[in-house]
């Protein structure tokens, strides 16, 4: 095989793998690229007066990367724009925040483009190009355009969209088109997979067969489901390390005996982290012998701030924090502790230890790492329990999770009130089932998974030369 080239939105493999970066993608190609001899590509998320394409090549965490830096407009039109207000809010099935600017369409071509002319130089005959996620959906096209024959694969870390929803975005046929140009497109789950193959067959009058060939718009490519894991032997020697035991031991203090809820998430909409907070309210009021026996901390890395929902959201949490503990709080008791910091990724694992719950409850998700973390963090002998949304990929694989609705405050209350009484024999064999899946199915698996098909992936023909007078 020749050299990976991986190419996401932002480069960020964590300089300290203790501290780790907030994001689930940037974990994970870092752990994937980090013994390859390839390069990553990407935005710098740094902004200069006017594009140049001048690259910056550096060894960061011992991954070579490539970055360019991108105009203020770039970052308005295509980051804060297209990519962050149009296709997150619509593939995560929030019709009601999305925003159609042409002028962020437009952003997003441009920028596009610009990755393809900057990335064009550097890529040798026999590089396998991997590209990540929904801001760069029609990197291939631009590519091929350039003359890359390349193998190129895709792989989308949000949930793909019903059809009937993709098709409330203008010009949605040739987003769809574009991904033609990859030799394999790849989703979280099977949903999406099929969501991805509906649309194909009912609105481009194409057709997928049983071994994941996708024929439309006279191109074909190949689709296919590759769960995304965590890297479990790293997350397993952060678990193990000093940070965590004095986070474990900080957090175990402070309970007083009482028991902890935990939830960690990207403060985001998509999150569910509304719903969260009304169905701790809601088993605070139906069951008052948990009063004073539990508490839920909630930690919310703040994220996307300049986009106007991620700020209505953040008040909104606010305020019903502050409900809750007004209602419920006692002089020595506060319901719900409502972090708004990042925490290093080793101290992460010991909080994650310490909680005899753990409740990921988004209303749609790609996959959702959190939950895979927080089980690989338990101690076998007295495992906590994780409560997971039925609309979060990782349910596909998580089905010994206790399996709630996220928009049912009475189904997430119940699941919690089961899980805060749950004998042990039932936390250790729920736990046991899936710590095995989050062992087996980590993320060299899903890279290796994701890198071998696109290689057996077939070969595009050269382009046909068409005779003079022909
Ligand atoms: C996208 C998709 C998909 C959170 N707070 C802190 C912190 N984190 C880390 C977690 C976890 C990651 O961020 C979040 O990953 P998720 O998977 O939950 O979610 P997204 O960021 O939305 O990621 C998602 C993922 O891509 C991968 O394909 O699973 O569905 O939306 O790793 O631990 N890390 C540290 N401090 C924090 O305070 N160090």
């Amino acid at each position: 095989m020749g050299r990976l080239i991986v190419v996401s939105n932002r480069v960020n493999p964590p300089t300290d793998p203790g501290v780790g970066s907030v994001g689930g993608l940037a974990m994970a190609l870092a752990a994937a690229l980090r013994e390859s001899s390839g390069l990553w590509f990407g935005w710098s998320g740094e902004t200069c007066e006017t594009f140049t394409g001048n690259l910056s090549i550096q060894q960061v965490g011992g991954v070579t990367v490539a970055l360019v830096d991108l105009e203020e407009q770039d970052r308005q039109e295509y980051y804060n724009g297209y990519a962050n207000r149009t296709l997150w809010p619509l593939f995560h099935y929030r019709t009601d925040l999305v925003a159609y600017e042409r002028s962020f369409d437009e952003g997003y071509e441009r920028v596009n483009t610009r990755f393809a002319e900057t990335l064009r130089p550097l890529i040798q005959d026999d590089d396998l190009i991997w590209v990540q996620d929904y801001h760069l959906l029609p990197l291939a096209r631009e590519l091929r355009q350039r003359g890359v024959r390349n193998k190129i694969g895709f792989f989308l870390h949000i949930p793909w969209p019903a059809r009937r929803l993709l098709t409330t975005l203008p010009r949605h046929a040739e987003l769809v088109e574009a991904l033609f140009d990859y030799d394999l497109i790849g989703f979280q789950t099977q949903d999406s997979r099929e969501a991805f193959a509906e649309y194909v067959v009912q609105n481009a009058e194409g057709s997928v067969d049983a071994s994941g060939e996708a024929s439309a718009f006279g191109k074909r490519a190949r689709i296919g489901a590759f769960p995304i894991g965590i890297d479990a032997v790293d997350f397993a020697k952060a678990v193990a390390s000093a940070p965590a035991k004095a986070a474990f031991d900080r957090t175990r203090a402070s309970l007083l005996g009482r028991k902890m809820i935990v939830g960690v998430d990207r403060l985001d909409y998509s999150k569910g982290l509304e719903e969260r907070f009304c169905a701790y309210e809601q088993l605070l009021a139906d069951h008052p012998d948990q009063l004073e026996k539990v508490f839920f901390l909630q930690i919310a890395t703040p994220s996307r701030d300049e986009v106007e929902a991620y700020q209505d959201i953040r008040g909104r949490l606010e305020a019903l924090s502050g409900r809750i503990n007004g209602a419920y709080a006692d002089i020595d008791w506060v319901p719900i502790r409502y972090v708004n910091k990042a925490y290093r990724r080793d101290a992460l694992a010991g909080i994650y230890r310490a909680a005899h719950v753990g409740l990921v409850t988004p209303l749609r998700d790609g996959m959702n790492l959190v939950a895979k973390e927080y089980v690989a963090a338990q101690d076998p002998v007295d495992p906590g329990v994780l409560i997971l949304s039925e609309l979060a990929g990782a349910a596909e694989q998580m089905a010994e999770a206790l399996i709630v609705n996220p928009f049912s405050r009475e189904d997430m209350a119940e699941a919690m009130r089961r899980a805060l009484i749950m004998p042990t024999e039932e936390r250790r064999a729920r736990w046991s089932a899936l710590n095995d899946g989050v062992q087996r199915d980590h993320v060299g698996a899903w890279r290796d998974g994701f890198v071998g098909a696109l290689e057996k992936s077939s070969r595009r023909p050269p382009p046909l030369k068409v005779a003079c007078g022909a």
